[in-house]
């Protein structure tokens, strides 16, 4: 792959591979900012960044009926412009700590692959209705999304796909998205257009998109069919793994999860934690606590921020009569009731991991 137009990166982050560019900040700096600033962002990639050129980039939408490009002025005028607060995860977050447990096979990212933007652009369903789609017609559909003007590593375009229920759904807040923290996206993050597809897995955000097609299956390609999938625990080598990709789901959400960011010692025996909680989709996380005694007893931390019902949460505790070193749980709740498990299910691509936060003071 040609890496010769590279554009520059921030300098905030901790680079896990150079070509193609993987890096991301540590949480102790992301759990300071409700709104990740761009420096902060993690970028994550499976070929070259480029900076494409806005006038002169166009992207197709295809249905049943025919094929409609649009440039990027014509998505800006004809569409109104729908801003949506939502949270960014790769489903590698925290697949260093399952490294630790048993060896998986990717990107060993720490915690630091999620950021919380406020994304701007049309609605998906706007430009789908535009283009005279009759949705009610087609019943268990797929939209595709496709980026061709970037090579990448696994196949020969980046391609992912959502249902088309999510979609069209009114406060599924599906974008195509041009600005991020009002900005224009930056070559990093997709300019001057991506997906933004809240409450989804990042693979499904398709940076530099320039091809949306309507279809009765889910996107053919590698990353949609053959990674970002839970593979069953036995699954541990690329040759097990082979005859079971078609059979598992493609992740759609991300679980639970909650993160320590940061221990502060504050006076004696008290520490000040701080940290990030996401929940499943749509439903918002409604408390954190903090243990510890090894889940013993639990804490209420205080949720700093939360914003709509797909951003993340911010907590954070001061602990008291704590002794001078020890390990500090998180667990988080959401909505529905449902906890944070202690445990985390192992997988051999390392996507999913969940178990409760854990930090050493
Ligand atoms: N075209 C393209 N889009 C892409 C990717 C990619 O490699 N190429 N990576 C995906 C993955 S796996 C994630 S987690 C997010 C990361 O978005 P970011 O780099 O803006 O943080 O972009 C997604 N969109
Ligand atoms: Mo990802």
């Amino acid at each position: 792959m040609d890496y010769t137009l590279e554009v520059p990166h921030s300098e905030l982050l901790v680079v896990r591979a150079h070509q193609p560019y993987n890096a991301e900040p540590t949480a102790a700096a992301l759990v300071e900012f409700p709104i990740t600033p761009e420096d902060l962002i993690y970028c994550r990639n499976h070929g070259p960044v480029i900076e494409y050129d806005e006038d002169t980039f166009t992207f197709r939408v295809n249905t049943p009926q025919g094929s409609h490009t649009f440039t990027m002025k014509e998505l800006k005028e004809i569409f109104p412009r729908h801003e949506v607060v939502a949270a960014l995860q790769c489903a590698g977050n925290r697949r260093k700590e399952m490294d630790g447990v048993k060896k998986v096979r990717g990107v060993l990212w720490n915690d630091g692959v999620i950021c919380n933007a406020r994304w701007a652009g049309a609605r998906l369903h706007d430009v789908l209705q535009h283009v005279g789609l009759d949705v009610d017609a087609l019943t268990g559909w797929h939209v595709w999304f496709e980026s061709h003007v970037t090579l990448c590593q696994d196949d020969n375009y980046y391609g992912a796909s959502i249902p088309l229920t999510k979609a069209v759904s009114p406060d599924g807040d599906v974008l195509l998205a041009y600005e991020m923290n009002d900005q224009p996206l930056s070559p990093d993050h997709g300019y001057p257009i991506r997906t933004v597809v809240p409450g989804y897995l990042g693979a499904r955000w398709v940076k530099w998109v320039d091809t949306i097609s309507l279809a009765p299956d889910e996107s053919p390609n590698f990353y949609q069919q053959l990674d970002y999938k839970i593979l069953p625990e036995e699954v541990d080598t690329p040759e097990k793994a082979a005859p079971v990709w078609s059979k598992v789901p493609s992740l759609t959400t991300l679980p639970l999860n909650s993160v320590v960011g940061s221990v502060t010692r504050k006076g004696d025996d008290a520490i000040l934690v701080k940290g990030y909680a996401i929940a499943c989709g749509d439903v918002q996380v409604a408390k954190v606590e903090l243990s510890t005694d090894d889940g013993t007893t639990w804490h209420e931390a205080r949720i700093t921020y939360q914003e709509g019902k797909w951003s993340w949460t911010l907590w954070e505790a001061l602990l008291e009569h704590v002794p001078a070193s020890g390990v500090v749980y998180s667990r988080a709740t959401d909505q529905s009731g449902q906890v944070q498990a202690r445990n985390g299910k192992w997988n051999m691509r390392g996507v999913a991991y969940n178990p409760w936060g854990q930090k050493k003071w």
